[in-house]
């Protein structure tokens, strides 16, 4: 359906995944392309069969004791349920915060900026995304969004109406000809007009200045869509959840990504600390943050990176020496790892010791911390 309103004529174009995979790499490209010109065109596109229902299923079920343990109306959103963390709760989760066609999709408007004319701009050169002149991204927020009935009326209202996601770094962004953030709402159930599909104003991306608030006047329209799509828009495009007046939950999950240079909006490395993060795929790793995307951001305690440090499987940051780089006893000072055997194997009987008195008193973190710290010292064999 084409919509008129100040941005021009516009229509919210939909496009099916599963039947671009199962046509080949050419049919591939072709979505590719599709998605990101509807995207450039009208702010927002919907990717339908993105994934089976069949993943949406195993999703809630991860998810439902989560969601049935939170109240409603937490941060006023009357009559919502808003449920995060999700790389750490759901593996199926995984499938759809990595989903291929998505993430090419993130890379070619946050990487290599193509909705502002591949402006790229690092270190005082300007040009097209090309390999190592890309900005780095990652992901930003995972949340399930459960619309309860009447969630959004007059009488639960939702605090947070027509929107841009943009706006919640300080900085002013307006003119600075940037995408800064990717947002993707999955329907885990049909969204529909009735059950509160999200609205969005087509165009929106384009007002001028890119943070104006000419698009809050304009029409909406609710994308509604089956299970198992996708409703994908830019952090300049102006949206907003719709008001459930079913009997039925509409159960939806937002799935963010921008710029690794810029704060996450749900802190990642907290949400899945390193005891978890170490069991996820390197892949899965390095898109929540734990990776250095430029220069030295990110690093830990020695100048390690997060793959050196904090996700080995004995790393303490307590342990002195923890971060294994080789000593040299003519230049460095006192120094926690032994010089001789007898050193080394004096503070190996020492070290289990004190972690079986640890164990006797039963202060299991203590115990830990003499673990990790053995394990230092056994790599220290190498220094
Ligand atoms: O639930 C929706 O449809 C939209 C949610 C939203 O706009 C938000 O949380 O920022």
């Amino acid at each position: 359906m084409e919509v008129s309103n100040a941005f021009g004529s516009h229509e919210l174009k939909r496009f099916n995944y599963a039947d671009a995979l199962t046509k080949g790499p050419t049919q591939e490209n072709e979505f590719d392309a599709n998605v990101l010109s509807a995207i450039d065109r009208h702010g927002f596109v919907v990717i339908e069969d993105a994934v089976p229902e069949s993943t949406c299923e195993q999703l809630l079920g991860e998810m439902r004791p989560y969601i049935d343990a939170t109240p409603h109306g937490l941060h006023g959103l009357g009559g919502t349920r808003r449920v995060g963390a999700l790389v750490a709760r759901s593996a199926a989760s995984h499938q759809m915060i990595s989903h291929p066609g998505i993430l090419r999709l993130v890379e070619s408007i946050l990487g290599e900026q193509q909705l502002n004319g591949d402006a790229v701009k690092i270190g005082g050169k300007e040009g097209k995304g090309r390999k190592d002149f890309r900005y780095p991204w990652q992901l930003h927020l995972t949340q399930v969004i459960d619309v309860g009935p009447g969630g959004g009326t007059k009488e639960m209202p939702h605090s947070l109406r027509l929107h841009r996601a943009n706006g919640m770094w300080l900085h002013d962004f307006q003119q600075a000809g940037l995408d800064l953030q990717m947002e993707v709402m999955w329907a885990l159930s049909d969204f529909t007009e009735a059950n509160g599909a999200t609205h969005v104003v087509l165009g929106s991306h384009r007002d001028e200045p890119r943070g104006g608030d000419q698009g809050y006047r304009q029409p909406t329209i609710q994308a509604d869509m089956p299970r198992g799509s996708a409703l994908v828009w830019t952090g300049w495009s102006i949206h907003g959840a719709g008001a459930n007046t079913t009997t039925e939950r509409r159960l939806g999950m937002n799935i963010n990504y921008a710029l690794a240079f810029l704060a996450q909006e749900e802190n990642q490395l907290l949400a899945c600390p390193p005891h978890l993060a170490r069991k996820l795929p390197k892949d899965m790793q390095r898109l929540i943050g734990y990776r250095q995307p430029a220069g030295a951001l990110n690093y830990v305690a020695e100048c390690q990176s997060p793959a050196d440090s904090v996700l080995r499987d004995d790393f303490d940051v307590l342990v002195p020496g923890a971060h294994g780089h080789p000593m040299n006893s003519a230049t460095d000072g006192p120094t926690y790892a032994p010089v001789s055997r007898d050193e080394f194997d004096a503070k190996l009987a020492d070290l289990t010791a004190k972690k079986m008195r640890a164990i006797e008193i039963d202060d299991l973190e203590l115990a830990l911390h003499y673990k990790h710290a053995l394990s230092v010292l056994k790599r220290s064999e190498r220094i």
